[in-house]
């Protein structure tokens, strides 16, 4: 009996060291302890034995039984422990972080995103970057760009002037004045930036972004201003693109044309769902930009720089950021760029 004892003491021992939660523990004190279990059927049974071996059995059953519960006891309490132990590591806390919500991460301006992508286009066909002032002298505003004095631009319904002669450039042709004076041909530059015009409704803001190009050098042709815009408007609007230059005028180029790119919104004037395309209008041609071969005349106001208007010829062009970026992404309104409404600004960028 004694024996029996023993060995029902050590498999409790090893089962209570094995449990692994409190469900599991109180199984096992049920199974060794419980009333149906051996051990105190054991201690019931003392009662029937010889007279001799009562005294031992029943001291040796009741040392095991209190044993085992001194053990369940200290496992509980090691369960316990190591339950908190790994709550406490799954819901550790930074508690130097921030406690308000991390800010957003910012984003780029759709306009800002758009001069870049442009950039970059010109960028990879071997143009530079070039940059200058937003005030500006009216010598390299008008006159120096061939803008005859009676000009309508020149009127100060038309332009900010800052003084009789400084003005809020209306254009970014200025600095490519400015750069023609700095270095002599063969040059190709790109001028991107803000730009002023006494306009506002709903399709003019008194500002606006321009991007204007400049290649001048000894045989560039109008051929080579055709190849750079369609590599320009494949780029921007896909690679199916078409372009078309019409007839136009401006002051600083001769010849001079108006740029359209073939629709990359429907088939022939018509959407996919059968409507009038809302981009081109129906007509399958959207315009993007002016340009033309530079007038003589513009060269001649720096000739002395190295620009000998008999023997250099070259073109430019000019576009308006916000009118590609409204046609390429669908803006429905031009005032969308300058109210800082969260809500359109995440959607680019
Ligand atoms: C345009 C259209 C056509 C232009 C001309 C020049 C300069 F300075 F070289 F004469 N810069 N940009 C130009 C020509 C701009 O914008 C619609």
């Amino acid at each position: 009996m004694i024996d029996r004892i023993g060995e029902l003491r050590e498999q409790a021992q090893a089962a209570i060291a094995a449990a692994e939660s409190a469900a599991a523990l109180e199984e096992v004190r049920i199974r060794y302890l419980g009333r149906k279990a051996d051990l105190p059927n054991l201690l019931r049974g003392v009662a029937e034995l010889a007279p001799e071996q009562r005294g031992p059995t029943g001291k040796a059953a009741n040392q095991a039984r209190q044993a085992l519960e001194a053990l369940i006891e200290r496992r509980a309490g090691e369960l316990v422990a190591q339950e908190l132990d790994e709550r406490l590591t799954q819901d550790r806390v930074d508690v130097t972080l921030p406690g308000d919500p991390l800010p957003a991460v910012g984003r780029l301006h759709l306009l800002t995103a758009t001069r870049r992508e442009i950039e970059d286009v010109f960028i990879g066909l071997g143009f530079n970057v070039a940059e200058g002032p937003e005030v500006e002298l009216v010598y390299y505003n008008f006159d120096a760009l061939n803008h005859d004095v009676t000009h309508p631009a020149r009127d100060h319904t038309d332009t900010f002037y800052v003084h009789d002669d400084v003005v809020l450039r209306t254009h970014t042709s200025p600095v490519q004045i400015r750069a023609m004076e700095l270095q002599p041909p063969p040059i190709y530059i790109i001028v991107p930036g803000r730009v002023y015009r006494r306009d506002s409704d709903l399709t003019h803001t008194p500002q606006f972004h321009q991007i204007e190009g400049l290649a001048v050098d000894d045989d560039v042709t109008m051929a080579d201003l055709q190849g750079t815009l369609l590599a320009f408007a494949r780029a921007i609007f896909g690679e199916e693109r078409k372009v078309r230059l019409r007839p136009h005028f401006f002051p600083f180029t001769e010849p001079s044309v108006e740029v359209d790119v073939s629709c990359f919104n429907c088939v022939d004037g018509v959407t996919a769902d059968g409507q009038r395309c809302p981009i081109c209008k129906g007509t399958s041609w959207i315009e993007i930009l002016g340009a033309g071969m530079i007038d003589p005349n513009v060269f001649g106001y720096v000739r002395e720089y190295g620009y000998d208007p008999e023997r250099i010829q070259g073109f430019a062009f000019g576009m308006g950021i916000e009118r590609i970026a409204m046609l390429r992404h669908g803006v429905p309104d031009l005032r969308l760029f300058y109210d800082n409404d969260i809500r359109f600004l995440e959607q680019f960028g």
